[in-house]
């Protein structure tokens, strides 16, 4: 068994509705048990700035999948929610994107999987909901909430529970 920490974003499409139904998904393929799930965020558009807002938020499992049988799984259930990785371009819009952050300790270095996820401390879309749900965890030896605080915040927008 191992702890993994995955962000899930998009901004095409009613995102808030699919993250739920994205998270059953996640924990019945990868027979996962989920630890915490943080807020949702809405945030501004970070890479290509001349699109729509995301909606962010990062959940933390315990599954029996290792880290590549993981990734593929979150692959499947990402084309499930109508991503088309043909289509769009990089940092571009996407209906339902799934990034796996961190798994144990590994550290694993091929493209087709990066862990930690090489791009985690640059993103505060991707920190600010990791800090909710992990803030002492540490990753490539710097905790989540350290990591944050070297970066700015604005215009990410805590949003309330959807009922
Ligand atoms: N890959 C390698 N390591 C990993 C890993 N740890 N987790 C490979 C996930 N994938 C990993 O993935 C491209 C390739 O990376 C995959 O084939 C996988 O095997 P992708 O999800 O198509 O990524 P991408 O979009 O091309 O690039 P990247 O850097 O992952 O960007 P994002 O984050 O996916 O970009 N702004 C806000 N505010 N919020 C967002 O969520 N997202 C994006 C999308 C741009 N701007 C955003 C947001
Ligand atoms: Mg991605």
């Amino acid at each position: 068994m191992g702890i993994a920490l995955i962000a899930l974003g998009g901004n095409v499409g009613d995102v808030r509705q699919s993250f739920p139904k994205a998270i059953s998904n996640i924990l019945g393929m990868t027979q996962a048990v989920l630890l915490a799930r943080s807020s949702d965020y809405r945030t501004p558009p970070w890479g290509d700035e001349a699109q729509n807002p995301f909606i962010n938020a990062c959940i933390a499992i315990e599954t029996s999948l290792d880290p590549h049988a993981l990734l593929f799984t979150l692959h499947k259930i990402e084309k499930r929610f109508g991503r088309d990785r043909a289509k769009e371009q990089r940092w571009g819009p996407r209906t339902l994107d799934l990034d796996l952050l961190a798994y144990d300790d590994a550290v694993i270095r091929q493209p087709d999987l990066t862990l930690p996820h090489p791009r985690l401390f640059e993103r505060a879309f991707v920190l600010v909901p990791l800090a909710e749900i992990a803030p002492d965890q540490v990753i490539a030896g710097r905790s989540v909430a350290a990591a944050l605080a070297q970066l700015s915040t604005e215009g990410i927008e805590r949003l309330p529970d959807l009922h």
